[in-house]
């Protein structure tokens, strides 16, 4: 008895912990023993030549972004690593950490690198999604790419989002209370298609599929600027 709830928990624990990396792929499954997510900064998933030889093709300015959260909230960040096996992700493609709230699918139909880093055609990398929880912990998932000029983005069919996910990139608050920036505040508000922005008057709101991770990047851009 007691083993088969040690087993009930365990399978549990492996269907609603943690996050899925859905697209790009991710190096490998990180649910399954020796891989952990806790582990940085791959989740003990290696580059192999298998995986290697897997890369999702991505396009040079950005691509489509897929993950499965599992959690009722989290905070999350994306990290670039260039090479075919780096363990060096240095290079933050939000300016900002994100607030990430709700269970369930939110993708972006292309995620847009930063302006300056000029990628080449061919060029091998890897991507890194961390997640930080309320106590702290970091979870890691990770998925090689390779940068394409022929590499296309999902479809909106393949694009799809869970009602009600929301992402927002946090803001600096003063000791009086105010928002610095806290006007330039994007309100993302990833749902099924059709439904509306839920950003106020003094907030942008964006709706997927109609999210534009341009826009959001613009968005961000100017909440950084007038939060300096
Ligand atoms: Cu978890």
């Amino acid at each position: 008895m007691q083993l088969f709830t040690l087993a009930f928990l365990l399978i549990a624990q492996l269907v609603s912990g943690h996050f899925e990396l859905t697209y790009p792929n991710w190096r490998g499954d990180s649910f399954l023993p020796p891989a952990s997510q806790y582990m940085f900064p791959c989740a003990n998933v290696n580059t192999t030549d298998a995986s290697n030889n897997n890369r999702t093709l991505w396009p040079l300015d950005g691509g489509s972004l897929k993950i499965e959260f599992h959690h009722s909230w989290t905070y999350v960040a994306f990290n670039l690593g260039l090479g075919s096996n780096t363990n060096t992700f240095n290079i933050s493609l939000n300016p900002m950490l994100l607030n990430e709230t709700g269970n369930g699918t939110m993708c972006f139909p292309k995620w847009r690198l930063p302006a300056d880093l000029n990628i080449e055609d061919g060029t091998d990398a890897s991507l890194q999604i961390i997640t930080i929880g309320d106590s702290g912990t970091a979870l890691y998932n990770c998925a090689d790419i390779r940068f394409s000029a022929d590499a296309t983005l999902l479809s909106e069919d393949q694009c799809q989002n869970t009602t009600g996910l929301e992402l927002y990139p946090l803001v600096q608050q003063q000791a009086d209370g105010s928002m610095v920036g806290a006007a330039a505040t994007v309100t993302v508000t990833a749902s099924a298609a059709g439904a509306s922005a839920t950003g106020e008057s003094a907030a942008m709101g964006m709706s997927a599929p109609g999210l534009s991770s341009l826009a959001l990047g613009a968005a961000l851009t100017a909440a950084l600027l007038l939060g300096s």
